[in-house]
């Protein structure tokens, strides 16, 4: 099985991708809005179709990315029927598998943090995703949605607690750097839960947390409420169509070579090497301007900001560099040509050895 965690350093949520390496189905578990871009980019480099994506609850503290992926990838959004959310399309309850390739997950009811949490039990029960129901020495708050500590401790002890004491636990959130944990250690180690603490105890800890409400909170809600739909007025992400860009999981934008040759005069061409190896080696694209790659963003200056940009060199290595460093300076419609010169002129484009 093909298996990734990831953050959304914002609100420190996990969001976990699980894919059956026959078929590449795939599922996002938890994905967050803002995060979709990246999301998408790793499912495409992965060569995954994404089947579902599933939401452990409805999130108060980030946009959930179920509604966004759905619209970009035609992905179905499964939730827990007690969600209370409207645009769901695989309603979950207890006992449901969710399946993608030859694997699935069994969903259980873990109500408590909302009355909608879903914990999800890959099929052979070496994984479980919790949620916010239970976290790494630690556990979801009770103190708004439908929180509820006394429904928490019994979900925590009755479904939790009882999976096998080796299957890993992968949270919805960790705000200390902590990845995943296991049941045997929660049941240890946990200080809200664990050990011998009794329900009593649970809620008179539960009751004193004092936390803050999450940031996001007036936002999230509503949104999640409609699987993560931006609410009216709210403008979609836009993604850039000056060309057929592909977004890499390295966190940039890519452009065949193929299509460049076919539109070169609609774009200014950046190459990043040294004038002295285009000479000597294997030459560049006529019309391309030189800039330093050591000093590229200065350099920058000179070029027309409203006018596309592919960045150039060899192998689309050092030019990738460039175009994270212009897109970090704030350029926005900028490429890299997508294996350089050598796709280029792989794909029959001609070269020349000076500019
Ligand atoms: N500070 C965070 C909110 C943290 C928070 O309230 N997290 C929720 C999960 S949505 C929780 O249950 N936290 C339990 C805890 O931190 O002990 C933010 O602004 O987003
Ligand atoms: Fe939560």
């Amino acid at each position: 099985m093909i298996f990734r965690q990831l953050v959304d350093a914002r609100s420190w949520t996990y969001t976990y991708l699980l894919a059956d390496e026959e078929s590449k189905e795939a599922i996002l578990i938890d994905p967050v809005f803002e995060q979709v871009r990246r999301d998408s980019a790793l499912l495409q480099e992965l060569g995954l179709t994404l089947k579902y994506t599933v939401d452990t609850h409805v999130h108060a503290d980030h946009v959930t990315g179920s509604w966004l992926l759905r619209e970009r990838l035609g992905s179905k959004i499964a939730l827990m029927k007690d969600s209370g959310a409207t645009g769901v399309d695989l309603e979950l309850s207890e006992g449901d598998t969710l399946a993608f390739g030859k694997r699935h997950l069994r969903i259980l009811s873990t109500p408590g943090h909302t009355n909608g949490c879903g914990t999800f039990v890959l099929d052979d029960e070496s994984m479980a995703f919790t949620g916010d129901s239970l976290m790494i020495r630690g556990c979801g708050r009770t103190d708004f949605q439908q929180g509820d500590s006394r429904v928490m401790y019994q979900s925590i002890h009755k479904k939790l607690f009882t999976l096998p004491e080796n299957c890993s636990i992968y949270p919805g959130h960790d705000y200390k750097g902590r990845l995943m944990t296991s049941v045997k250690e929660e049941k240890e180690f946990n200080p809200r839960c664990g050990g011998a603490r009794s329900e009593d105890d649970f809620v008179g800890l539960m009751e004193n947390l004092g936390l803050p409400h999450p940031a996001q909170l007036a936002v999230a809600l509503p949104a999640n409420l409609k699987c993560g739909e931006p609410s009216d007025g709210k403008p979609m992400p836009k993604e850039p169509d000056w060309a057929p860009l592909r977004y890499s999981f390295a966190g940039l934008w890519q452009v065949e070579a193929q299509w460049l040759m076919e539109h070169q005069r609609e774009v200014q061409m950046v190459d990043v090497r040294p004038a002295e190896e285009i000479a000597t080696t294997l030459g560049t694209i006529a019309g391309a301007t030189l800039l330093a790659l050591d000093n590229v963003v200065t350099d920058a200056e000179k070029l027309d900001r409203s006018k596309p940009i592919v960045v150039i060199c060899r192998s689309g290595g050092r030019s990738s560099l460039a175009t994270l460093k212009l897109m970090k300076a704030g350029f926005e419609k900028i490429a890299n040509l997508n294996g350089g010169v050598l796709c280029w002129s792989a794909d029959g484009g001609d070269l020349v050895s000076k500019v």
